[in-house]
């Protein structure tokens, strides 16, 4: 039995890593003493797997039950939405309701800070990060604290009322024993939270963040690294930072912490390109700290198209690529995405572009997608910033009639703005998108070309780089199925063997019983310690 569960998962099943977003939320929860399990992979499970589990944990007493969006999605989906997590969830909750009907439902992660709705009746939609809203839930539900609830949507609890001061020193991203990690399996880490940057088209809500804000501090990374690797033997990582390398300080600290480990890690991260031109080492102190799988957000080889939405490398990235890769020698994955449909960027150049990318060796993959600009969201765009550069049209018959055939496309349309460029218009821009990234891997068929640098560091569980320049992938793919359904299989056996611990003690809060008291309890503030930073007083009130 767990007091709370927290469902998650990734919709590429194949090449899945644990979400960073539901370990940390499971461990908030064990931090309050309840015994807490974390089902990765929920959509992936059959109906009766499902079953099984919730007849394994949940029981009446179960008090919470969290749902973490990020990365969620129906397997194989590639760009999940709300809706399709609430139609695959809605019968998860409805088992779990006739179980237990007073457990409290708490969504949040990218999908709900996004401004995407669900229709399902969560208790609380947690808007931003989790760690100190959460907190802020489970002591309202808990000892009956008050809590501050945001207006418009209802339960929202958003990180702009509760802020989250002690990230650089917070060790939540530590699964527990009973998250079932594999000795070799790639974990999610991170060394930074929020971007320095605010790229016009960006959808994600801690953009434009200070240099040296959300960073961990040095120990505490070491000490996140030192307990996995004792508690699972992990040497593997994805880094989840928006720009790993966005400053020549926290590339040194990230090198001279991983120097100063017992052991050698490797890991993947999304980087910044033009700072290995200005950052002139780091090509090289990244290799050496373990960099397998470098992802660079290009968007144009176009100077005019980039610099509109703050991305303005233009051509100087061809020679930075060759200069990395004569660094690199093929010991790290090359991942680079492109935009279609930026303003200033013609059919034409277009096609240069994709013939430069094709045909450079520095380049092992490129995801070309089209331009998306959400109606809801934090973007620079979806706050209307487009209509500098676009007009509003409607999709051609075609694209309308495989609008309507489409669930999950209907749902992309009608939370986008289908727009028109001078050059193109939305509709235009994925079909070209599609035909760049066929002919890309019809003509570079390795399995590096056809997965991401991410995917690549999961992969590393089953093969070597080596080998993932050498093999086709359309000869892998079955391969790929089989080991991926394997994964899934193994970890829910080990889940059905776990017992949840009750009870367990954090760094945070010295004691706290399983079900606090009341407030009014004279017994209560000599049981429970909490730090000052944590006694949660809401920032903005
Ligand atoms: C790393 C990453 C990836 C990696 C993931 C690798 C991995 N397995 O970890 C890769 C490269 C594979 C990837 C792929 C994609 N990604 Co991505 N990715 C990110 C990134 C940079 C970090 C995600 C992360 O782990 N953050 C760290 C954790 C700790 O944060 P978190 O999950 O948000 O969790 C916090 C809160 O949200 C909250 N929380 C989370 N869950 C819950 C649950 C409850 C109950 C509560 C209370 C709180 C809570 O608490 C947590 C702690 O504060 C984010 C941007 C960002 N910085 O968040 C984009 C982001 C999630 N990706 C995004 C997108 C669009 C994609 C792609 C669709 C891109 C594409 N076109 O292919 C794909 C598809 C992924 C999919 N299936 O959904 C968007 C999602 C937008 C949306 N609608 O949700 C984001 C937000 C980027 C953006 N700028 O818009 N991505
Ligand atoms: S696109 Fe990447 S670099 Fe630009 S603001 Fe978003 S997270 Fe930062």
């Amino acid at each position: 039995m767990a007091d709370a569960v927290v469902f998650c998962g990734y919709s590429k099943v194949r090449f899945s890593t644990k979400p960073a977003g539901a370990i940390i939320v499971a461990n908030v929860l064990r931090s309050f003493g309840l015994g807490t399990v974390m089902i990765d992979h929920v959509f992936a499970f059959s109906p009766e797997r499902i079953q099984s589990l919730i007849q394994k944990f949940v029981t009446p007493e179960t008090r919470f039950v969290c749902l973490s969006t990020t990365l969620l999605g129906a397997p194989g989906d590639l760009t999940p939405v709300m809706s399709e997590c609430d139609r695959l969830f809605r019968p998860i909750m409805d088992a779990i309701r006739a179980i237990s009907r007073h457990c409290i439902f708490i969504v949040g992660g990218s999908k709900i800070t996004r401004g995407e709705a669900s229709s399902l009746p969560f208790d609380y939609q947690v808007h931003g990060q989790g760690e100190t809203t959460l907190r802020a839930i489970l002591l309202h539900e808990l000892r009956g604290d008050p809590i501050h609830l945001s207006e418009g949507v209802t339960g929202r609890v958003s990180d702009k009322v509760y802020d989250f001061e002690g990230y650089s020193n917070d060790l939540s991203l530590v699964p527990a024993p009973e998250d079932c990690v594999s000795t070799n399996e790639t974990l999610p880490i991170e060394l930074g939270r929020g971007c320095v940057f605010k790229c016009g088209f960006c959808d994600y809500n801690l953009t434009g963040k200070a240099f040296g804000e959300y960073n961990k501090s040095p120990d505490t990374f070491r000490a996140i690294l030192m307990q996995n690797y004792e508690q699972f033997g992990t040497r593997r990582y994805q880094f989840s930072d928006d720009t790993l390398n966005d400053s020549q300080e926290k590339i040194d600290r990230l090198c001279d912490v991983i120097a100063s480990l017992p052991f050698k890690i490797e890991f993947g991260a999304y980087l910044r390109l033009e700072h290995f031109e200005k950052f002139q080492t780091s090509a090289r102190d990244l290799l050496e700290a373990g960099l397998r799988g470098a992802n660079f957000g290009v968007e144009s080889l176009n100077k005019r198209a980039g610099a509109t939405v703050g991305k303005g490398y233009g051509l100087r990235a061809v020679d930075t690529l060759h200069e990395t890769r004569a660094v690199w020698r093929g010991r790290v994955a090359v991942h680079v995405n492109i935009i279609v449909g930026l303003p200033n960027d013609s059919y034409d150049d277009l096609e240069k572009q994709h013939a430069i990318l094709l045909d450079h060796p520095g380049v092992d993959h490129v995801v070309y997608s089209a331009l998306a600009i959400p109606r809801v969201g934090t973007s620079l765009f979806s706050q209307g910033a487009w209509q500098n550069h676009y007009t509003e049209n409607e999709p051609s018959q075609y694209f309308r009639q495989q609008i309507q055939n489409n669930e999950k496309t209907r749902q992309f349309f009608g939370e986008s703005v289908h727009w028109a460029s001078r050059d193109m218009d939305l509709s235009e821009a994925i079909m070209i998108s599609r035909r760049y990234s066929e002919d890309f891997f019809e003509n570079r068929p390795y399995v590096v070309n056809n997965v991401s640098s991410f995917s690549v560091m999961s992969l590393l569980e089953f093969m070597t780089m080596e080998e993932m320049r050498t093999l086709r992938y359309k000869d892998l793919d079955s391969r790929l199925s089989r080991m991926a359904a394997n994964k899934v299989n193994e970890y829910y056996q080990r889940l059905m063997g776990v017992e949840v611990l009750t009870g367990t003690q954090t760094q945070d809060i010295t004691f706290m019983p399983r079900i606090l008291p009341k407030r009014e309890d004279q017994t209560f503030k000599s049981k429970i310690t909490i730090p000052i930073r944590h006694e949660l007083s809401p920032a903005h009130t």
